[in-house]
């Protein structure tokens, strides 16, 4: 009944406005997943996010995949002679404990290669993480505008809005 009562407030939340709470796997927590909107007839499309380790050991991000698109990778991006280039990245990424993994543009990022429909401003990309210890992490990843820079607007969080106690325990 709880529960029922708690995925439908999820439910509710999830289709008025974008929402973003923390995800907690384990000892990580994952943070502000976005994502860009992307023209009609884009070829990928970036996912971004931020992972941090609170735990006493180290975790690695293996592997991403969506079912927004045809495949998803984990790149890396890097300048190389003035050129910038990216490539998958091979055997996943350690977060060491105590660290922090942010994905972001230019750097760490989520490659949806071959989206099955344009992403649009607003609405949220599903991603599932895998991790080594931690295992598989779904998240939803909010849509910011064509060419944003950053989540969108990055507000402080509105806590007065909902009482359902969903987060607080991460700090
Ligand atoms: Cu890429």
């Amino acid at each position: 009944m709880i529960k029922r009562i708690a995925l439908s407030l999820l439910l509710a939340a999830s289709l008025a406005a974008p929402v973003l709470a923390d995800v907690t796997a384990g000892s990580l927590v994952i943070s502000e997943p976005w994502s860009r909107a992307t023209p009609p007839g884009a070829r990928v499309g970036g996912g971004y996010l931020t992972i941090r380790n609170t735990g006493s050991g180290p975790d690695t991000l293996v592997s991403v995949a969506s079912p927004a698109s045809e495949k998803t990778e984990l790149h890396m991006m890097k300048t190389e002679d003035g050129v910038m280039t990216m490539r998958p990245v091979e055997g996943g990424v350690e977060i060491p404990a105590g660290g922090v993994l942010t994905l972001e543009p230019g750097g760490y990022h989520v490659m949806f290669i071959r989206p099955k429909a344009p992403f649009k401003q607003g609405e949220s990309v599903p991603l599932t993480l895998t991790f080594a210890k931690a295992g598989a992490v779904d998240v939803a990843l909010t849509v910011s505008p064509i060419g944003a820079p950053g989540p969108a607007g990055k507000p402080e969080m509105d806590h007065s809005a909902h009482g359902a106690g969903q987060h607080g325990s991460s700090e």
